[in-house]
């Protein structure tokens, strides 16, 4: 049975059994929704009633069903990959920190693509650690490997400090962000056959470029190759969970203010918010050639963004939310979690107990969901970062 948002009537009641730790901003709640239609989500578990019918049939149906109708096939193209340590410095951060420099080189039929990836390891380590692996849609100076520029957006020295590996890459190595048709990145290298309705959009794009940053990270003896976190913003956020969907060796998915075809709940329809029929027209090329026929036609398409959510259970998800960001939707970020909780359930893990979201600045955690809603405008900040790693540490009992 399709579940009904009946939680959008009573967003605003004061039946918090939310346990969040205060901090010193007053209590402000997210405002209520503008009016819209009434919101019938697909079906999530089509009959699964256990784990392992989830994992042998169900997860595999939903897969198959984003990649058909919203962010696209890989293509099956045989291609070689190499690791080139282009350059390693022991002492980098006044000696807290390894910083290496990776080149991911992916060739075909003499053809090559070269996604470089920065890796900041903390010295003080004995052990393996847990990484974040940060998907850069903000160009170089927002993760920028030299420190001349610190950005919030990847603030190295303050991961480092907590003990997790840092790691970045820019997604446009992978795939310049613009409409092209398909004839750069790393669709004019392996798009061989001709493309289809269902082919890869510039997010899939990404989103396996993270998961050949993935490939080199497993192979370091500085991770724990079983704790490493992809984490992106906005565009960065959806091609996060896409990627976190598409590849289970993630142990921790984080999006952050994604939105629109990222965590946000497409069926919620209001003026104010980024729909669907909005980011096929701004970015043609971010989908499948499929997702351009749900414009205003959201009932249409087999899946919402909750099961996107769903897809990363029983591994760990965050989302995160700013409060000035009624673009992306907060609510609608939050209620994705809640309605894919199911898939969490099915793996005996506990349930957020609320429908109703935090305080702003305050975090909602259960056993591998965690839910933030931070004030101000739509970035990736230190204090987004300060709630991922506070999760990460639950997550990875340390
Ligand atoms: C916005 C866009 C969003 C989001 C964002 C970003 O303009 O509407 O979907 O992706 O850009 O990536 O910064």
């Amino acid at each position: 049975m399709p579940a009904i948002l009946a939680s959008l009537l009573l967003s605003f009641s004061f039946l918090t059994t939310v346990s969040f730790a205060q901090t010193a901003a007053p209590p402000k709640l997210f405002p209520a929704d503008p009016a819209m239609p009434a919101v019938t989500l697909p079906d999530l578990l089509a009959g699964a009633t256990t784990k392992e019918q989830w994992q042998s049939k169900r997860r595999g149906e939903v897969l198959d069903l984003f990649r058909d109708h919203v962010y696209g096939r890989v293509p099956n193209t045989k291609y070689q990959q190499t690791f080139k340590v282009i350059r390693e410095n022991k002492t980098a951060l006044d000696g807290k920190a390894t910083l290496k420099e990776i080149d991911i080189i992916i060739s075909r039929s003499g053809a090559s693509l070269t996604i470089r990836m920065n890796l900041f390891t903390p010295n003080a380590a004995k052990d393996p650690v847990p990484a974040f692996l940060l998907i850069c849609n903000r160009g170089q100076a927002a993760a920028d490997p030299t420190r001349l520029q610190k950005a919030e957006f990847w603030p190295v020295e303050e991961g480092i400090a907590r003990g997790f590996a840092m790691a970045a890459f820019l997604n446009s190595d992978v795939d310049p962000d613009k409409d092209d048709g398909f004839k750069d990145g790393i669709h004019g290298l392996l798009d061989v056959e001709p493309r289809t309705d269902a082919s890869w959009g510039t997010l899939a794009a990404w989103a396996w470029g993270a998961s050949r940053c993935l490939d080199y990270l497993v192979s370091d003896a500085a991770i724990a190759r079983d704790q490493v976190a992809v984490i992106g913003h906005s565009r960065g956020g959806k091609t996060a969970l896409w990627a976190g969907a598409e590849d289970e060796r993630f142990a921790l998915v984080i999006s952050n203010n994604s939105g629109c075809g990222g965590a946000s709940l497409s069926r919620r329809k209001f003026t104010g918010k980024e729909q669907v029929a909005r980011i096929n027209r701004s970015f043609p090329h971010w989908f499948n050639k499929k997702y351009k026929s749900y414009g205003d036609n959201e009932n249409a398409c087999p899946v919402d963004q909750h099961m996107l959510i769903a897809l990363m259970a029983p591994r760990a998800v965050a989302v995160g939310s700013a409060y000035d960001d009624k673009w992306a939707d907060p609510r609608g970020e939050f209620l994705a979690i809640v309605h894919a909780m199911p898939v969490f359930k099915l793996f005996g893990q506990h349930d957020l107990k609320t429908t109703v979201m935090p305080l702003v600045n305050n975090a909602i955690n259960s056993d591998a969901v965690h839910y933030h809603i931070r004030p101000g405008k739509h970035n990736l900040l230190l204090a987004d970062w300060k709630m991922y790693w506070d999760f990460a540490n639950m997550v990875f009992k340390k």
